[in-house]
């Protein structure tokens, strides 16, 4: 097992990682700019190091300063977290190299899994279903000639987009030429390569997800899904586990095609490989990320599985139990940003001048923040996530809304637990009639009416 550990972050994943390490009797380093000395994760980890300026470029993307702590403290392996350098395969190639485990997969995995239309191929030559459509587009009567053959509406997708980033619909062939010449530029400019595919269009799709943890013996967990459809332009607000449209043959589906795609990379360590499911349960693989993810506490919840331990154990060449993991009542986790979602979601950062966090059965709050916190500008909004379990869906609404009416945040801020209250009262949502479109199209007009 490793002795130390650095965690490339910050914020509530930088506290999380923190705490397993600790349970593990793993030692933990912090890094941290200017702007966040006063932070938790500085606070709770064993060491602290300060790596520079507020801006991400300064210090958490800042990848020689990163090293340099990691080296100053004797730390034998990096955790990314997500964001930031976690699905860089250059950052995971000079840990390696310097002599740190990079706690994710290889980096030849994550260059792979980073090209988008790569990845469908993978898919594709594991046996796992897609969406109908292209490699990467040579030009632009390439290009016509699949949007033709697909059948319109499609998709043109930057193959080192990724969730949503640098999509472009197209719903006839009068207006193919233009938007596929601005998908590519805009791709150029964006990711710094204009490479584009295309796929049909599915309508109004779940967004369901399978978490896996792979070992270095090949062994593959699953740990079945979640529904993440309920996004704000293509920011996720709410995640459950289990999906209330998936039964337990979809399941077993899903989960063997993340398997078999896992497989076939020889995957290691935690990822999520993305479907999109129709409204007649036809599910296509889109994406794999190759991070844990934000959302991996409403898992942890309906699985019972520390799923940082499970990947940190991973990384350290442990073997792990691929016995089948039971899945048990259901979870909700509601993003609590600092955002006037009335105002159009604009950020509001301020102090936190005063704080009570709600808890009691069934309750699990990751935050960062606490009385006195000033939240920096720099970085994402994301205050804390409030997860809440219950037997059936109906109770973990209700225990939803009861955490999130004791949850008092406090200060020159505005934050979307109003939001959520709301939410939780929606008939759609009640129903658990969810697609991609229904947050944006549906519930948002009628909070505003
Ligand atoms: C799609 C799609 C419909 N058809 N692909 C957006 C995020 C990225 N991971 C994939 N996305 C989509 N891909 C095809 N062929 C619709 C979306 C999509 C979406 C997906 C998940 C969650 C929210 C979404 C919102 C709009 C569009």
């Amino acid at each position: 097992m490793f002795k130390k550990v650095l965690i490339a972050n910050r914020g509530e994943i930088a506290v999380r990682i923190i705490r397993t390490c600790r349970e593990l009797g793993i030692k933990t380093v912090a890094i941290y700019s200017t702007a966040d000395k006063d932070s938790l994760h500085v606070f709770l980890a064993d060491e602290a190091v300060c790596i520079g300026g507020p801006r991400p470029q300064e210090s958490y993307l800042n990848i020689p300063s990163i090293i340099s702590a990691a080296e100053i403290t004797g730390a034998d392996a990096i955790h990314p977290g997500y964001g930031f350098l976690s699905e860089n395969p250059g950052f995971a190639e000079i840990c390696t190299a310097c002599g740190m485990k990079f706690i994710g997969p290889s980096p030849e995995t994550m260059v792979l899994m980073g090209d988008k239309a790569k990845a469908r191929e993978v898919a594709i030559k594991a046996g796992v279903p897609v969406v109908p459509g292209s490699g990467i587009i040579k030009n632009v009567q390439e290009a016509l000639k699949v949007c033709e053959e697909i059948g319109y509406p499609v998709l043109v997708k930057a193959a080192h987009g990724g969730g949503g980033r640098g999509m472009r619909l197209i719903t006839s062939s009068k207006e193919a030429e233009t938007l596929i010449v601005t998908a590519m530029a805009e791709a150029e400019a964006a990711f710094g390569s204009g490479e584009v595919y295309i796929e049909k269009y599915i309508e109004n799709p779940r967004h369901i997800e399978i978490q896996v943890v792979a070992d270095q013996f090949g062994n593959v967990m699953t740990f079945g899904e979640r529904e993440c459809s309920l996004q704000r332009r293509h920011q996720k607000v709410l995640e459950e586990a289990p999906s209330p449209f998936v039964d337990e043959d979809l399941r077993n589906k899903l989960s063997d095609a993340a398997k078999k795609i896992a497989e076939f990379i020889n995957y290691e360590g935690a990822g999520t490989v993305e479907f999109l499911v129709d409204k007649d349960k036809n599910f296509y693989f889109i994406e794999m990320n190759t991070r844990i993810q934000v959302e991996h506490p409403v898992t942890e919840f309906v699985t019972e599985k520390d799923l940082i331990a499970k990947q940190i154990m991973a990384a350290a060449g442990e073997k792990l139990d691929i016995s089948d993991v039971k899945l048990k009542g259901h979870a909700i986790e509601f993003r609590i940003t600092c955002e006037d979602y009335e105002k159009d979601f604009r950020p509001t950062p301020g102090k936190i001048e005063k704080l009570l966090i709600p808890g009691g059965f069934g309750v699990r709050v990751d935050t960062h923040i606490y009385e006195g916190y000033r939240i920096p500008q720099y970085y994402d909004s994301l205050l804390a996530k409030l997860i809440v379990w219950g037997e059936t869906r109906e109770e973990a609404i209700k225990r939803g809304e009861r955490a999130l009416s004791e949850f008092i945040i406090e200060g020159n801020l505005k934050t979307t637990i109003p939001f959520h209250l709301k939410l939780l009262k929606d008939e759609n949502f009640i129903k658990g009639a969810l697609d991609t479109k229904i947050l944006e199209n549906k519930i948002l007009p009628k909070l505003k009416s």
